[in-house]
C-alpha cells in the first residue's frame, strides 16, 4: 500500500489584492500541506504543478517554498512534482534547482517509485504540441502506476483535453491520474483510471469558494481517493438581493452580521433598489476588520450591457476588430499570446520571442505578410497554442468580486475587468493576475486563466 498527499496550484508568490499577508497566506498553506504529510507519514507528497505563481519568483518565494521543502526532506518524505504553466521557465525549472539540492524529485518518462507506485510526471502540455502527442514511458514493475500532470482535462469543467487520448499512447495502464491546473478539486473514472483535481490551496479567485484542501491517494488494490480541508484564510461572501427602495445601508447592515476579522469580504449586489457605491461598502468593511473588500453591484453591468449591447459578446467583437485590422499570421498569433491565451503574465514577452524566432527560423515569410481582407470575411480563428478564441479572456485583475452563483458566466464578461470573475475553474484561477491598472507593469494581458 502506498498512501501519498496529492497537492498542486500552490501559487507561491501571488500577492492577490496587493496584500502582502495574501503572499504569506499562500506560503502558509503550502507549510500545512507539508506538516500533515509529515505527521500522518505519507510516503510522498505528489505536486500537480504551479508551486510558484509566476516563472520569475522573488528571493523571499524561493526561499519559502525552500524551508517547505527542508521540512519534508527532515522527515524524509520525498516531495515528487511537475512543472506547471505558472513557473514554466524555458530551459532549466524552479524544481530542477530544487532537485539539484536534494529536495524534490521532478518527475518524467522514467518512473520513481514509492512503495508499491510508480509516479510518472508530465510538465503541462501547451495546446500547440497536443497534436500527436505521445508519452514515451519506461516500463516499470511496481504494483501501481500513477502520472501526474498539469492542464484541464476532460471530464471536468473547461477540460479540453481527453485523458483517454494519452492513456492510448502508451502500454502503461495508470490506477491514477493526479492532476492540477483546475483549482476546482474533483474526481472522476476515464477508462480504469481514477482522475482526480486535488485543487488549489489557498483561493486565487472569488470565484474559489469551496474550502480549500488536498487529496489523499492510497493505492492498495484499488485507489482511494480522500479530501483534507486546510485552514485557510476567511473569505466571507455576501450575496444580496435589493428590495425595491433599499440601498447601501441594507447592504452594511448585512455585512455586519458576519464576522470580517482579517477576511476577504466579497460582496455581490443585484436586484432592484438604489445604485451602491463600492466604497462605501469597502469603508465600511475595513472599519469592521476586513483584510480586503470588494464589492461589485451587478445591476450596473447588466444595465450597461442593456444599453451598449450592438454584439452578445465583448470577445467577439474584439475579435472582429481584430480580424479587420488585416493582421499577418504571426501578428495574430502574438495578439493572442498577450490578449487570450494562457501565458502567464511574466511569460509574454519571452513566448513572444520564441514564437518570432520559430516563424523566423522556419523561413515562413508569409506569415509575416498582413492578410488581404478581400474575400476573406470568414476567416478562422487562430490555431497556435492558446489560440483558444473561446477562452474566458479575465480581466487579470482583482476588480472582480465573486462568480454569480452558478458559474454561469459567458466568456468575455470579465474582460472589462469590473464585471465579474471568469467561471471556476482556474476558470478557477481567475484573479490570478495584478490588475493592469494597478500595479503599474503595464502589462494588459488579459487572458491568464490557471
Ligand atoms: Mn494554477
Amino acid at each position: 500500500m502506498t498512501r501519498v498527499i496529492h497537492t498542486g496550484d500552490t501559487h507561491l508568490g501571488y500577492r492577490q489584492y496587493h496584500r502582502p499577508e495574501r503572499k504569506r497566506d499562500y506560503l502558509n498553506a503550502f507549510r500545512q500541506v507539508a506538516d500533515d504529510a509529515v505527521a500522518e507519514d505519507v510516503a510522498a507528497v505528489v505536486h500537480a504543478g504551479d508551486l510558484f505563481h509566476d516563472r520569475r519568483p522573488t528571493l523571499d518565494d524561493i526561499m519559502g517554498a525552500l524551508s517547505v521543502l527542508r521540512t519534508l526532506d527532515d522527515a524524509g518524505v520525498p516531495f515528487l512534482a511537475v512543472v506547471g504553466n505558472h513557473e514554466a521557465k524555458r530551459e532549466g525549472q524552479w524544481l530542477d534547482l530544487f532537485e539539484s539540492l536534494g529536495l524534490a524529485t521532478r518527475l518524467g518518462p522514467e518512473p520513481v517509485e514509492v512503495g508499491s507506485t510508480a509516479f510518472y510526471g508530465l510538465d503541462f502540455v501547451p495546446r500547440s504540441k497536443r497534436e500527436g502527442f505521445e508519452l514515451d514511458l519506461e516500463p516499470h514493475d511496481a504494483d501501481h502506476a500513477a502520472l501526474v500532470t498539469h492542464g484541464l482535462f476532460e471530464p471536468f469543467d473547461f477540460g479540453e483535453w481527453d485523458p483517454a487520448e494519452i492513456f492510448a499512447t502508451t502500454d502503461i495502464e495508470f490506477d491514477a491520474l493526479l492532476l492540477g491546473d483546475n483549482h476546482h478539486p474533483e474526481t472522476a473514472q476515464v477508462d480504469d483510471t481514477w482522475v482526480t483535481y486535488c485543487g488549489s490551496t489557498e483561493r486565487t479567485s472569488a470565484s474559489e469558494r469551496d474550502e480549500r484542501g488536498y487529496n489523499v491517494v492510497a493505492f492498495d488494490g484499488d485507489v482511494d481517493v480522500r479530501r483534507r480541508g486546510l485552514d485557510t484564510r476567511e473569505f466571507v461572501f455576501v450575496d444580496l438581493e435589493l428590495g425595491e427602495g433599499e440601498g447601501v445601508d441594507r447592504v452594511r447592515k448585512r455585512v455586519g452580521e458576519y464576522d470580517l476579522d482579517d477576511a476577504v469580504v466579497v460582496v455581490t449586489v443585484d436586484g432592484e433598489g438604489e445604485p451602491v457605491t463600492p466604497a462605501a461598502v469597502e469603508e465600511f468593511a475595513l472599519d469592521h476588520g476586513a483584510l480586503v473588500a470588494r464589492v461589485t453591484d451587478r445591476r450596473e453591468t447588466a444595465e450597461e450591457g442593456e444599453r451598449e449591447i450592438s454584439f452578445a459578446d465583448p470577445d467577439d467583437a474584439v475579435r472582429e476588430r481584430v480580424r479587420e485590422l488585416g493582421l499577418s499570421d504571426a501578428a495574430r498569433s502574438i495578439d493572442e499570446t498577450v490578449r487570450a491565451s494562457k501565458v502567464a503574465d511574466s511569460n509574454v514577452d519571452d513566448v513572444v520571442e520564441d514564437r518570432v524566432a520559430d516563424l523566423v527560423e522556419d523561413g515562413d515569410l508569409a506569415a509575416f505578410e498582413a492578410v488581404d481582407l478581400a474575400g476573406d470575411s470568414d476567416e478562422s480563428e487562430p490555431t497556435d497554442a492558446g489560440a483558444n478564441g473561446h477562452e474566458t479572456t479575465e480581466s487579470d485583475g482583482e476588480a472582480e468580486a465573486a462568480e454569480p452563483g452558478d458559474g454561469a458566466v459567458t466568456a468575455g464578461a470579465a474582460a472589462d475587468g469590473g464585471a465579474d470573475a471568469p467561471p471556476e475553474s482556474e476558470g478557477e484561477d481567475g484573479a490570478d493576475g495584478e490588475s493592469p491598472a494597478e500595479d503599474g507593469d503595464g502589462q494588459a494581458t488579459w487572458g491568464e486563466f490557471q
